[in-house]
């Protein structure tokens, strides 16, 4: 029907909000295993229904099936359950030391930890990440010490960034974790570049992009996916899609274009949809894109559909914005839950062991915290030099900052 005459203006608006019943009914699931697995030379053109779909391998009674299933050994998967555990219980101890005033700011990955988890295991040393802040798992996972990343948040003595970052924008260059910026969406393009880099000197390190659904909306976002796919850069772009900007439903930064992965078509980036909460899925995706990129395959999109389960940030109340009970009707479960039944099932994994487990991540973390600790808190203890303020910056200092740093007297 036409409709001329007066113009209205859009805006799409969430289904729910606070007070309402949480309804993910327009989330359609399909069975895990459903998905076909192309070889990772397919022509995109012929795997575009893959922007649409998602793909699963942790079935609802815990069994891993299709053919993204098999990838992973039974200690490869107890390693990636401690992981998740581990960054579960980081989070919780940060949390509450943010709220002890250790710190000023934290932010957890509740509900999330299967996505930087088990992306890490699908990278070789020397790759390059170019995380945001919600990727602490692509260190907890390669083995980077929580000390040292307890010593950042709290600015201490002992912070390897000298107090010069927010509090979880960690930076490690042998762990592959580029410094995070809090402009979001330069990930993109920094990762692009590295990677374009990479390729134009015949290394052969890939990088990985990583970007949230809210920060799609970006420019940066869009210019980085035409590089990548111009000079087809050896480049995984992630898009993390855990439905909320903050207290902006991902709609906003989605619009009309169905999924996040339907971003990359244009492109002729192939794109893939996968189960954020399914360790083995978002495992075996990321091992597809990651040998795409390191046989000259060029860039590869890939959407991880999650939910923040946790407020955005140490700073923010969800209740303001969105039902309570929301996080309990998402349809894809909780990462360590399922991997934990996938590895029950698998007979090697129980209850009690979970529960032991449980206690004695806690414990580690906790050793970690009080040797942090004894380098100082945000109001405690040691602190970084204002010295420091001038060092690192220049190779050699220019007379203006060396006359400054004279005036402070350090
Ligand atoms: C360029 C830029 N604009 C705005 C902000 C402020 N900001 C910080 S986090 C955030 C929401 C990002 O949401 P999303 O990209 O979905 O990532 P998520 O926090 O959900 O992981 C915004 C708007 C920022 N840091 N950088
Ligand atoms: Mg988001």
């Amino acid at each position: 029907m036409a409709d001329a005459g007066m113009l209205r203006f859009h805006v799409p608006e969430p289904e729910v909000r606070p007070g309402g019943t949480p309804d993910f009914s327009d989330v359609t699931i399909p069975k895990a295993g459903s998905v076909p697995r192309p070889g990772i030379d397919v022509d995109p053109r012929t795997i575009r229904d893959l922007a649409f779909s998602i793909i699963r391998v942790l079935n609802r009674s815990g069994e891993a099936v299709g053919p993204w299933a098999g990838l992973l050994s039974d200690d490869e998967l107890l390693e990636g359950l401690r992981h998740m555990m581990t960054l579960r219980s980081f989070d919780a101890r940060m949390q509450m030391a943010q709220r002890q005033g250790k710190t000023s700011f934290y932010m957890q990955h509740l509900g999330e930890e299967a996505v930087s988890c088990a992306f890490r295991k699908a990278l070789a040393p020397g790759d390059m990440n170019f995380p945001t802040y919600r990727q602490a798992g692509l260190l907890i996972a390669d083995g980077y010490p929580m000390v040292t990343m307890m010593n950042q948040i709290y600015s201490n003595e002992a912070d390897p960034l000298k107090g010069r970052q927010l509090p979880i924008m960690y930076s490690s260059k042998e762990h592959g974790f580029f410094s995070i910026s809090g402009n979001l969406a330069t990930q993109y393009i920094q990762a692009v570049g590295w990677a374009m880099a990479s390729a134009i000197s015949n290394d052969s390190k890939i990088a990985a992009a990583w970007i949230g659904d809210g920060s799609t909306a970006e420019s940066d976002f869009h210019s980085a996916l035409v590089f990548a796919s111009t000079y087809k850069a050896p480049v995984v772009l992630n898009v993390v899609n855990n439905q909320w900007a903050i207290s902006t439903f991902q709609g906003i930064a989605r619009g009309g274009s169905g999924t996040f992965a339907a971003r990359g078509l244009g492109f002729g980036i192939p794109s893939l949809r996968v189960d954020g909460n399914d360790y083995l899925a978002v495992h075996a995706v990321a091992k597809w894109a990651a040998e795409r990129a390191r046989n000259n395959l060029g860039p590869t999109l890939v959407e991880y559909v999650t939910y923040r389960v946790g407020a955005h940030s140490s700073s923010d109340d969800p209740s303001a914005y969105r039902p309570k009970a929301e996080s309990d009707a998402w349809p894809l479960g909780d990462p360590i839950v399922r991997l934990r039944n996938h590895l029950i099932q698998r007979g090697v994994w129980s209850d009690e062991r979970h529960t032991q487990a449980e206690a004695e991540i806690l414990e580690t973390v906790i050793a970690a915290q009080r040797e942090a600790e004894r380098h100082g808190t945000l109001h405690a203890g040691g602190k970084p030099s204002a010295r420091d303020m001038f060092e690192g910056v220049y190779a050699e200092m220019p007379p203006h900052l060396r006359r400054q740093r004279q005036q402070a007297g350090v």
